[in-house]
């Protein structure tokens, strides 16, 4: 955290939220990492003495352990990426109508555009799904002052409260100002009240109607917000806008009137319908889904937006990918008259594209190369291994979400043994081997695993075990025996998960060491059983260790056979027909020298520097 002075400091949205958690009085916080939510629990820590603060297993379990806290009476907050609160649908559906005690928000962080996201989903529909409010912040003292509104709220209307984050959101800087700890409402522990809290049918059929009477209360409530204000200004044009796509209208349209809108559901029908009278020409611009345009139509207002309106000449609001002020420019007219830039083009425009690579000395290559000697169906999965789909590994065929490397596997593998052996002029079938990394593993792959073992499955399952959470940026998880309090714990282990499941196959390997990760692929792949093998070796930018010394290329005895630049291993660089080791990005893995039929990879300090 950047100080401006003792009482103003320049946050993320990200920070500003774990800040306003704390002020706010939180006491629990939960989630599981995902970009861009990440950093709110990483920065909630910095207040571990006041707030207790944990990764839990998946996104599920962390919105119920919060809901738990809630119940106890405390102040909570979750946090997670956009497809998490897939994974927590089932426990939010319920939650609404349990409601809370003490304040619970649950923080999304929305990534249009996918800058590390498998899809593009909008937030704001689960909040009407679910039938509970969400605010949309634009900076970060709106990140900060949402999240202490949404508490109260929460604890008004008793209901939980979505604060809907994006990636521009999350991780651009702001200043904000700074306050102290204000004392989180007393706790008085789980008051019991079965009827309040445990929804069977004859419980959850009053429970469904209590629902609607807060819709009535939240509709109240949302008409008087401050978080939602109109900018009254040139009348021509009034512009709807909420997030991010706020600050891209008030750069590109100064003068015109605006409704910000950040409480964005219920709907602030009254504002809307006062600001409509008010302006000859409506547009909405919302990023993502025409989820306000709609419902301005609805309202029987005229606009425009996604859809063109009955004055519409400009560009719709796009629909698809993140908007910015250049995308936004030709909708609101040309450049809007803000300033042309004197500046030359930012070097992202100039620069070539770079695909993403796995990182030098990745465990991860080791065992997609093993795997390339075998004719296999890979279901992957999604964490840094994903990667392996890209050429020149291109060892992954299928990804889905989280877990699904597991359960995809085990489909398809029932699907292949029920078409029966190959006919003799048929080629041999491939082999499914359902892949996941170990953070992946605890959040979603052990039910997958029992499924196989439990329903007489054969996939060959390979958990990805680098110890950490890395694609997310090294967050602590179930097996790597420390908490996010920075408390040694217990390590689950993989391999007794396994044999929990009822596993009979279970081996471990290094895939660094090519020769035995084969023969247990080997194994594995000609027996008609189903496997574990967990290929395990940390991540050497976690441990900030090289795996050993750099290795050097002894050209005299380099046929150039290009095997090694099969690994796609970022330090072998292969420059006027000579392959390299660039020294400085080696991690000294040795794959290189392992595949290498010519012996011409050597240790960058010893065997070829005569
Ligand atoms: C439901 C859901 N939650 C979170 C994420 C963000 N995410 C993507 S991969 C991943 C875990 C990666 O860790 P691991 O499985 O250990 O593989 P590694 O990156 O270490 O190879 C996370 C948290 C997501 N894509 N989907």
């Amino acid at each position: 955290m950047s100080q401006l002075t003792a009482t103003r400091a320049l946050l993320s949205g990200n920070e500003a939220i774990a800040r306003g958690a704390w002020e706010a009085g939180v006491t629990v916080a939960t989630g599981y990492p995902g970009t861009p939510s990440t950093e709110i629990l990483e920065a909630a820590r910095a207040y571990k003495a006041d707030i207790y603060c944990e990764w839990s297993p998946n996104e599920k379990v962390a919105l119920e352990v919060a809901a738990g806290a809630s119940l106890a009476g405390a102040r909570a907050i979750v946090t997670m990426k956009h497809v998490g609160l897939n994974v927590a649908a089932d426990p939010l559906m319920t939650l609404s109508y349990i409601g809370t005690v003490g304040g619970l928000v649950i923080v999304v962080a929305d990534d249009p555009g996918m800058h590390s996201s498998q899809n593009e989903q909008d937030t704001r529909h689960y909040a009407r799904f679910a039938k509970i409010p969400i605010l949309e912040p634009s900076d970060s003292q709106e990140a900060m002052d949402f999240l202490a509104l949404g508490l109260e709220i929460s604890e008004q209307h008793s209901t939980p409260v979505i604060l809907r984050s994006t990636t521009r959101v999350s991780h651009s800087s702001g200043a904000v100002a700074l306050g102290e700890r204000r004392a989180p409402p007393e706790i008085k522990g789980f008051q019991k009240n079965p009827q309040r809290f445990v929804p069977i049918p004859m419980n959850a059929r009053p429970m469904r109607v209590r629902v609607e009477e807060r819709m009535a209360s939240l509709q109240a409530a949302v008409d008087s917000s401050t978080a939602n204000r109109i900018e009254w200004g040139d009348r021509s044009l009034g512009i709807i806008a909420e997030g991010i796509a706020y600050q891209y209208v008030r750069e590109l349209a100064p003068d015109a009137s605006v409704l910000k809108v950040g409480w964005v559901w219920p709907f602030p029908d009254k504002r809307i319908r006062e600001f409509a009278r008010g302006v000859k020409r409506l547009l909405v611009v919302e990023e993502l889904d025409d989820i306000l345009e709609e419902h301005v139509r609805s309202l029987g207002i005229p606009c425009e937006g996604r859809r063109p309106g009955p004055w519409s000449h400009r560009e719709a609001v796009p629909g698809i990918g993140e908007l910015s002020p250049d995308r936004l420019a030709p909708v609101l007219g040309g450049d809007g008259g803000r300033p042309q830039p004197s500046s030359p083009a930012p070097a992202s425009a100039t620069l070539p594209a770079r695909p993403p690579v796995l990182c030098p000395a990745c465990p991860h290559r080791g065992i997609f190369y093993a795997l390339g000697k075998f004719k296999v169906v890979v279901t992957g999965d999604i964490g840094c291994y994903a990667l392996g789909v890209l050429p020149p590994l291109k060892r992954l065929d299928t990804i889905l979400c989280m877990g699904a490397g597991v359960s995809m596997a085990h489909g398809m593998q029932v699907v292949e043994s029920r078409r029966g052996a190959p006919a003799e002029t048929e080629k041999p079938r491939d082999r499914i081997v359902g892949m996941v990394g170990d953070s992946t593993f605890f959040h979603s792959g052990i039910t997958g695993l029992l499924d196989i073992v439990y329903n007489k499955g054969a996939a060959v399952i390979i958990v990805v075990d680098n110890r950490t959470t890395a694609m997310t940026g090294h967050q602590e998880h179930p097996g790597t025996g420390r908490t996010l309090m920075g408390e040694p714990t217990v390590s689950a282990s993989v391999e007794e998960f396994g044999r929990a499941c009822g596993m009979k196959n279970v081996a471990t390997v290094d895939p660094y060491d090519l020769k035995a990760t084969l023969e247990t692929l080997r194994l594995a792949l000609d027996s008609n059983q189903p496997w574990l093998i967990v290929s395990r070796s940390p991540c050497p930018l976690y441990t900030r260790k090289p795996v050993g010394p750099a290795r050097r290329v002894n050209q005299e005895l380099c046929r150039k056979c290009k095997l090694c630049l099969k690994l796609g291993c970022p330090a072998i660089e292969y420059i006027n027909d000579e392959i390299r080791v660039n020294e400085i990005l080696c991690g000294g893995c040795a794959l290189c020298e392992k595949v290498c039929k010519d012996g011409a990879f050597g240790m960058a300090k010893g065997a070829c520097d005569e």
